[in-house]
């Protein structure tokens, strides 16, 4: 196993990033504190490589020990006529990746990358951004995702916090080359206390005028980055009691938000894909955007609905109750499926615990439904999902994604088999096959009323009502993993 590099960082730097979760938002702390002995300048040079010891990633087959390569994804390998890369569109997420730190309600950060310095000046903003690169070209993944707030300090005005991001965003441009751009962008309305009531949502007028303006500013940089999409997650567009709360204005209001976006997508000619990452609660009691079916409902009775795709997250679903395919087929069949935020959580835990996804049966279902979508392009597969707080090693980065993209690449693979097969599918066919009739016919054509539906019960009397053949169907899924 790799040994970490540089770990000259003590105690005190654990405190100084435990602050640095509570001040985040304050700004230019001194980059590189002289007591901690850092390996750090002011203009957030670094010298060497920040992953040294990690070689370029490659695919090695499913025989290989090798904890750095992967043993499922074959970038250019074909299925189904076409390359895995094709059908995944990988991105990393930098907010786990680069700004997680393993704190937790109860404890203090357990992360101590040797490139971080215990601040959030633009200095360190720009270390790190190099740092996201050289991981996105080890792991040999084209695309990654940010909020506004994680890649750049916040400012003690708009003006200060634009200029911030201006300047990394400058940097990341220069840094991602031809070949790399954002799966997605978007704004982070959910930390800064001036938006705990809400951003587009919140009762409070100037919150909303901030909020656009925020996001504006993340549209455009999306928009200069090459971005494919751009999603909007509301963390706090939601309630805590409807005892305060004007629910109908409230919905409203967002409306008017999402269409200003939209009206402003078409004024900078941004061609990138509108997102909506649905999600039930957490931090807010209830959040609006609560499953792909509410979220549905909601674009189609404000007339947006031709203008969003959503964003599904596996964590997301299971919160609300669901599993990911249902979320992902109702999503699909509203031909609302643009994105998934790849991720699973924990069947004992009731929370968002972003973890990579390793089950392969649920990898196989998530592919199914991605193949019958026929891939997700514009979209992708965003690891929206982080190191478990033990998982302390620059190393473990490395593992968690290899294993998230594996792990996908075995569902696709399965799903290609059972497709390929077709039992399943002729399973699904002869259940229904009583619909392939002249009656069936007339019913799903909206052409049988109850006059002669009544004709039609009276002469044929009871029916007879087959099997589900359910453990038929699961026999025939799990011969495919
Ligand atoms: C939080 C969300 C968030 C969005 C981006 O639960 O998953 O990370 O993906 O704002
Ligand atoms: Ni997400
Ligand atoms: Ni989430």
């Amino acid at each position: 196993m790799l040994e970490m590099k540089n770990m000259k960082l003590g105690p005190m730097l654990l405190l100084l990033l435990c602050l640095n979760i509570v001040s985040s938002s304050v700004g230019n702390a001194p980059t590189c504190p002289a007591d901690l002995g850092g390996d750090c300048s002011d203009s957030g040079e670094w010298e060497g490589e920040f992953f040294p010891g990690i070689p370029k990633i490659k695919y090695e087959g499913p025989s290989s020990k090798n904890p750095l390569a992967f043993k499922w994804y074959n970038a250019d390998e074909e299925i189904l006529g076409k390359k895995m890369k094709d059908w995944m569109r990988f991105s990393v997420a930098f907010w786990h990746t680069f700004r997680g730190n393993g704190g937790d309600p109860f404890g203090a950060p357990t992360k101590t990358w040797p490139w971080e310095d215990g601040t959030n000046s633009l200095a360190m903003a720009k270390r790190r951004m190099r740092a996201n690169f050289e991981f996105i070209d080890k792991l040999g993944v084209d695309r990654w995702c940010f909020h506004d707030r994680d890649i750049a300090p916040d400012g003690k005005t708009l003006e200060e916090a634009n200029a911030n991001l201006d300047e990394v965003v400058a940097l990341a441009k220069e840094l991602q080359g031809t070949k790399i751009k954002p799966l997605w962008g978007t704004a982070q309305l959910f930390m800064h206390p001036r938006y705990m009531h809400g951003g587009a949502t919140s009762s409070e007028v100037g919150v909303y005028v901030y909020a656009a303006a925020q996001v504006k500013k993340a549209m455009e940089v999306t928009h200069y980055l090459g971005g494919e999409n751009y999603v909007f997650w509301g963390g706090r567009e939601g309630y805590q009691t409807l005892l305060n709360t004007d629910m109908g204005r409230e919905l409203d209001h967002l409306a008017r938000f999402l269409e200003a976006a939209v009206a402003y997508k078409k004024k900078i000619g941004f061609n990138g894909t509108l997102l909506i990452e649905p999600k039930p609660q957490e931090p807010t009691k209830h959040q609006y955007d609560w499953d792909a079916a509410t979220t549905a409902n909601f674009l189609r009775k404000y007339g947006l609905i031709g203008e969003f795709k959503l964003n599904i997250e596996c964590n997301h679903a299971t919160l609300s109750g669901h599993s990911c395919h249902h979320e992902l087929e109702t999503a699909r069949l509203n031909g609302l499926l643009g994105n998934i935020d790849a991720n699973t959580g924990d069947p004992q835990i009731g929370w968002d615990t972003d973890q990579f996804l390793t089950d392969i049966a649920e990898a196989t279902n998530v592919m199914i439904s991605v193949i019958r979508n026929g891939g997700l392009a514009p979209g992708g597969f965003n690891f929206d999902a982080k190191l478990r707080r033990e998982s302390t090693d620059v190393e473990d980065l490395f593992i968690a994604h290899i294993t998230g993209m594996d792990t996908l690449a075995r569902g696709l693979r399965n799903a290609a088999k059972i497709i390929e097969d077709g039992s399943l599918a002729e399973l699904v066919r002869k259940r229904y096959e009583s619909f392939d009739t002249e009656i069936g016919a007339l019913i799903e054509a909206g052409k049988a009323d109850f006059d002669l539906l009544e004709k039609k019960a009276k002469e044929w009397g009871e029916p007879k009502v087959p099997s589900a053949k359910q453990e038929l169907a699961e026999m025939i899924f799990q011969c495919a993993l």
